[in-house]
């Protein structure tokens, strides 16, 4: 029988690979969406056609319980958030409401339609859930790397939403028995990321460059280290989790750590510039407390899922950075 996904977020990065890989996989693919009116809609109208679009909100409950009824799925992909951290400290209340909150109510309206009521008794039907919980919720870390059993100290509005969303997933899986996983990732990127996010914003920018139409880049915290991945290997990820006998959650990353230095230096090399002549140091992108260092430890995932990453760090800066080049040399602007 035909397997039935509903996923929130599903015009943002990962909505967008995840749709792709599910349909692949066979998968009849529901996406959530605020508004028809957000252009995003009609451009995965035109990328992914088979998309059926329903309508809802994370900040609405009665429209997610909705959703579900109609959908009637097997799975659902928990991906909606607002999920810009320097954000999260302007709009701290709405940050909780959709990226904390919504987590609560997208697992409320699956626990109505599919009448869990307590761990004793077994679902009617069980529809699987994904939370998409970040290595954000880490924060300020104490070890080199970072497992499913290490500490979180969020240090953003952002990454306390997350760390609701994470435990009150668990606490759904252990008081209803729902079948309740958050997949606890590490950064990833591609040439579908949101341009405010930082790998994006250095792959415009030296292409822009390269192509005389910008002539610097203002950068914040240049010693920041994360994990980047590639987020077309991480929606694997997060669809092995939902086909495992047991729910339980995972951390998915690459286990390597470059600073946010070393992704200028990769970017600018790849168009056979040097960085040191453009880049600009500058105060504003820097935030009121930041994460220094993220690696993750993804043995779990490796043993128990299978799960690898196929792309290394420099071919994705490269990727990324051709994408760009060809997108600015086709709009000249
Ligand atoms: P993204 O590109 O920023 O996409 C966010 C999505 O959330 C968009 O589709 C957006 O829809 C939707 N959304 C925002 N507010 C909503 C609301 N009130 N109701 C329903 N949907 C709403 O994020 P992403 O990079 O794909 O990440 C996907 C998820 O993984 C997010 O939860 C993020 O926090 C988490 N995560 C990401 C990473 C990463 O490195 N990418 C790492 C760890 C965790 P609109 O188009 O309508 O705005
Ligand atoms: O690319 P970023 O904005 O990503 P950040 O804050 O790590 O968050 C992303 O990854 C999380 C997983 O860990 C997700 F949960 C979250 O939703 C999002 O997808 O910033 C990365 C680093 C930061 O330390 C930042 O201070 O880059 C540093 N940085 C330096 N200059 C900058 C800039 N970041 C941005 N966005 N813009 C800059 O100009």
């Amino acid at each position: 029988m035909t397997k039935r996904a509903l996923i929130t977020g599903i015009t943002g990065q990962d909505g967008n690979y995840l749709a792709e890989y599910l349909l692949d996989q066979g998968y009849e693919v529901h996406g959530l969406v605020r508004g028809q009116a957000n252009p995003k809609v009609a451009q995965l109208r035109r990328s992914h056609g088979d998309v059926k679009i329903v309508q809802g909100d994370l900040l609405d409950q009665g429209s997610l319980i909705s959703a579900v009824q109609q959908v009637q799925p097997d799975e659902v992909y928990n991906l909606g958030a607002i999920s810009y951290v320097p954000l999260s400290w302007q709009q701290a209340e709405i940050t909780a409401e959709v990226t904390g909150m919504g987590v609560l109510r997208m697992l409320e309206a699956i626990r109505v339609v599919s009448g869990a009521s307590s761990s004793r008794t077994t679902p009617s039907s069980q529809i699987r859930f994904y939370q998409a919980s970040s290595s954000e919720m880490f924060g300020l870390v104490t070890e080199a790397t970072q497992n499913e059993h290490t500490p979180f100290h969020p240090r953003s509005p952002y990454g306390v939403a997350k760390a609701y969303g994470h435990f009150i997933t668990q606490n759904y899986r252990e008081s209803y028995g729902m079948f309740a996983v958050s997949g606890i990732l590490f950064n990833h990127e591609s040439p579908r990321r949101g341009s405010e996010f930082v790998t994006r914003k250095v792959s415009r920018a030296v292409a822009r460059i390269k192509l005389g139409l910008q002539n610097e880049l203002r950068l914040g915290n240049m010693e920041a280290r994360r994990d980047w991945g590639y987020a077309g290997d991480y929606v694997r990820a997060m669809h092995m989790m939902l086909q495992q006998d047991t729910p339980e959650d995972y951390v998915v990353g690459t286990g390597h750590t470059h600073s946010v230095q070393e992704l200028v230096e990769v970017a600018f090399r790849a168009v056979g510039l040097e960085c040191g002549d453009y880049v600009v140091s500058d105060p504003e992108f820097r935030r009121p407390a930041d994460v220094n260092l993220l690696c993750a430890d993804p043995k779990k995932a490796r043993d128990k899922l299978g799960w690898e990453p196929a792309m290394s760090f420099e071919e994705l800066v490269t990727r990324m950075v051709e994408s760009d080049l060809a997108l600015f040399s086709e709009s000249g602007r």
